[in-house]
């Protein structure tokens, strides 16, 4: 049997502020640090130790896979950033208040762009200073590395070859994994892992912060899954993440 522990990053500034995200690089809240921190504690508490970690190009992933090592004293794991774990392009929609958007569109207008397997958001406009190609982080690599928006199946379709690629083969091998990533890129992980069906995958919602260990078979597929601590409070915050496009969620 394998292994891989997967963990969305704390909550960010824009998660506080219930703001559409995608690769806007915003920072942890400190709340969030806190969640890297009693993740770390977590893991630790279950006899998990890692061999490499991955992560994102955001920083929100990054500090959160920081916090962890520290906290757990393994700072000279070898650590892989790679731009295809990053978070779902949320185009236009990124910066936008989600209960507002909600408010205004509608809540199943906003439930398709959040969920709809393959629904993309409004593209981010030509000549937009947000686009990935103005980021020199982005900006050597090719065009599939520089959306202006995506769906969850165009997420798919940067995570899994990079899983294929580049992880499977580190857990084949036997080195213990830990991956930091994002709502979006780990849904689409997960959804291969479970095999699980685009219209159920629309239900599921990852909390950030809490540590989610998946075992997996000799075909690297999950033949368990759970969170660490409280199976309780995961859904609850889960239920929360989902929660956040409705209306009742708008400030304004
Ligand atoms: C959130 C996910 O991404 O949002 O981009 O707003 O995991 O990086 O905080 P994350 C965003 P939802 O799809 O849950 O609305």
């Amino acid at each position: 049997m394998f292994r891989i522990v997967l963990v969305r990053h704390g909550q960010s500034t824009w998660n506080k502020e219930n703001k559409f995200t995608g690769w806007t690089d915003v920072p942890l809240s400190p709340a969030g640090e806190k969640e890297a921190l009693r993740a770390a504690g977590q893991l630790l508490a279950a006899g998990l130790d890692f061999d490499i970690c991955y992560t994102s190009f955001l920083k929100r992933a990054i500090k959160t896979l920081w916090l962890i090592q520290e906290a757990m004293d393994r700072m000279w794991l070898p650590v892989v950033k790679q731009w295809c774990l990053n978070e779902r392009h949320y185009g236009a929609l990124q910066g936008l208040d989600k209960g507002q958007t909600a408010a205004q569109y509608g809540e199943e207008q906003v439930f398709q762009w959040r969920r709809g397997y393959a629904v993309r958001p409004p593209a981010l406009p030509e000549g937009d200073p947000r686009l990935p190609e103005h980021d020199p982080r982005y900006s050597r690599l090719q065009q599939a590395g520089r959306p202006r928006t995506e769906s969850l199946a165009d997420t798919v379709a940067r995570v899994l070859p990079y899983w294929n690629r580049e992880i499977v083969p580190r857990i084949q091998e036997n080195r213990r994994v830990l991956l930091v990533a994002h709502g979006n890129s780990l849904r689409a992980l997960v959804k291969h892992l479970e095999g699980v069906s685009d219209e159920a995958i629309t239900g599921l919602n990852i909390p950030t912060g809490i540590p989610l260990v998946y075992e997996l078979g000799p075909d690297m597929k999950a033949i368990g899954s759970y969170y660490l601590g409280d199976a309780e409070e995961a859904a609850t915050a889960a239920a929360e993440v989902q929660d956040q496009g409705t209306a009742s969620r708008s400030f304004g």
